[in-house]
């Protein structure tokens, strides 16, 4: 293909808007993405990733704002990915996040993509993992994965990130419901956002309760960072609680096994996917080995065997 073979000449040679096209064919499952990652995928690895999860409006957009200048004056570059699953606005932005974005706009070491619904083979945790390839490969030393914690699928897409920061604030409930949802599990970093306001110190001190109470067998436990994106309190701090985690995982030789069981389940996922599809697509063929299993001449895991090795006879190209 002709098209692709000089939008990654652009790709390499740093054009920003060819990082956005091919991007929005990552997001489009276009049967050209194979070819695209078949090409970027060699340069990726090279970006640190960091997550940043929490309830809509606890201040994620800001602190991303907050944490992207500071690693700019750090000389570092930051690609940003926003994830919301509950914008129907896919590829838009909330008007707040635009006036804030609007911070970094001429700053070409900076890039911002806004992702919604849109899910392609694997879901949006998938479509997520392959946009912050893009960014790794375009060269970004830091990416940036903001998402609202509400459920599993962001839960999964936190998976993608080296560091979790998990963005909580003063109010009641607020710790508690957290845990139901699973999310304490896979922070690294606490942030206390909205410290400004009062309560600030309560929930400080109940998360840290919580982690007193899990009895830390782990090496690393996480910080509880209080932070206020109105005054600037705490950015610095956050910014160097992420840095220490990552500096903790290279220690542990931790960071090299994060990766490859990343690489090793997306590899896995994607597979599954095939044959999920493949088996949608054969549903015909296979009709009247699950008419058989319907009528009990055969039984199930006789019919499932007999998909199988029909399957496999198909596809052995
Ligand atoms: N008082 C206070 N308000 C904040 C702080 N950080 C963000 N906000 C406000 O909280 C609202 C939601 O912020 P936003 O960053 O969009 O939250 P997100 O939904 O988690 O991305 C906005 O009106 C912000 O101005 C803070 O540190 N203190
Ligand atoms: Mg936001």
């Amino acid at each position: 293909m002709k098209d692709l073979e000089s939008l990654m000449e652009r790709f390499r040679g740093g054009d920003p808007r060819a990082l956005a096209r091919v991007i929005s064919y990552l997001e489009n499952e276009e049967p050209v993405v194979e070819q695209i990652m078949e090409q970027i995928y060699p340069f990726t690895g090279k970006a640190y990733i960091i997550g940043i999860t929490g309830s809509p409006g606890a201040g994620k957009s800001s602190l991303v704002d907050c944490l992207t200048s500071l690693l700019r004056q750090k000389g570092e570059t930051v690609g940003i990915v926003a994830v919301d699953p509950t914008s129907p606005f896919t590829g838009g932005a909330l008007l707040g996040d635009r006036i804030r974005m609007q911070n970094h706009a001429t700053d070409r070491g900076v890039f911002i993509r806004s992702m919604g619904t849109r899910g392609s083979l694997g879901g949006l945790a998938h479509t997520t993992a392959d946009v912050v390839k893009a960014m790794d490969a375009f060269g970004f030393s830091r990416v940036i994965v903001e998402t609202v914690g509400v459920g599993q699928a962001e839960l999964d897409i936190m998976h993608l990130a080296d560091t979790v920061v998990v963005v909580l604030t003063p109010g009641a409930g607020d710790a508690i419901q957290t845990i139901k949802a699973g999310i304490m599990e896979i922070a690294d970093v606490f942030v206390i956002n909205k410290s400004d306001l009062p309560g600030a110190d309560k929930i400080t001190a109940e998360v840290e309760m919580m982690l007193d109470m899990q009895g830390y067998q782990q090496k690393w436990r996480p910080p509880v960072i209080k932070t206020s994106t109105l005054s600037g309190q705490g950015i610095a701090e956050l910014l160097e609680a992420i840095e220490n985690h990552r500096n903790h995982l290279l220690q542990e030789k931790a960071l090299g096994e994060k990766r490859w069981s990343r690489a090793r389940n997306e590899t896995l996922e994607l597979a599954q996917h095939i044959w999920q599809r493949i088996i949608t697509r054969e549903l015909e063929h296979i009709r009247p080995i699950l008419d058989a299993v319907a009528r009990r001449e055969k039984d199930p895991y006789q019919g499932a065997r007999e998909i199988t090795s029909y399957l496999l006879k198909k596809y052995n190209k």
